[in-house]
């Protein structure tokens, strides 16, 4: 017997093909300019910004409709002089000892390295966490299902968002980043799945040049 409640499909939109066309291609025009940025302005990006972006990765399609997901918001100067303290400490580690050469040479054309400035100039740190269980408020375990690939989704979803509102971000994944739950005081049915840092990017930032994979080779159409 199901008990699932049905209603009709009444958000659903179609578009005449050449609509559909154009829209496809403005969007791709839009998110090939996205571009990860490491140079962060301090200037201040209304809070609400970052709430609407953080709900439209509320709507990303997950795992039973669990929404593994916990968005922590930073903007205190001392909550992010900690998360930069911790996360330097240990990519000082990873950068001196701990990447084997062939990571090292992968990173090189980035030219990322230990000093992670941004954590601090950037006016929002976004740390994702995600929930590997639920907890009922009896303090019972629910099982949750897909919870990485949920929250990969939520995080592009969140990416898109705010690069279409006009702000840089930069995926961080310092590793191990379990420092995040002590400073954000976060339960531990949550683990950190991405830092993510969102501002407007320096005056005269720079970036990589990099080149991003044509369809054929990253598509096949049988
Ligand atoms: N976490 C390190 C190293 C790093 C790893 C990958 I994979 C990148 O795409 C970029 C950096 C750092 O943030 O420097």
């Amino acid at each position: 017997m199901t008990t699932a409640k049905l209603v009709p499909l009444t958000d659903y939109r179609e578009y005449p093909v050449e609509e559909m066309r154009r829209r496809a291609g403005e969007f791709y025009a839009e998110m090939k300019r996205r571009r990860t940025v490491r140079d962060f302005s301090d200037r201040p990006v209304p809070r609400e910004i970052i709430e609407t972006g953080i709900r439209a990765a509320g709507t990303a399609p997950n795992g039973a409709n669990m929404q593994p997901w916990h968005f922590v918001v930073v903007s205190d100067p001392a909550i992010k002089h900690r998360i930069r303290e911790a996360a330097e400490a240990e990519e000082r580690e990873f950068y001196s000892e701990r990447a084997p050469q062939e990571w090292l040479e992968a990173l090189a054309p980035l030219g990322t390295d230990e000093h992670k400035p941004f954590l601090e100039s950037a006016p929002y740190l976004i740390a994702i966490f995600v929930e590997t269980y639920g907890l009922l408020p009896d303090g019972r375990k629910v099982k949750h299902y897909y919870a990485h690939e949920s929250v990969g989704i939520a995080a592009g979803i969140l990416i898109t968002a705010l690069h279409h509102a006009g702000l840089a971000t930069l995926t961080h994944t310092p590793s191990p980043m379990n420092f995040l739950n002590q400073i954000l005081d976060r339960p531990a049915n949550e683990k950190p799945f991405l830092l993510l840092v969102a501002g407007y990017p320096a005056d005269g930032a720079r970036v990589p040049v990099i080149r991003k994979k044509p369809l054929e080779e990253i598509a096949t159409f049988l």
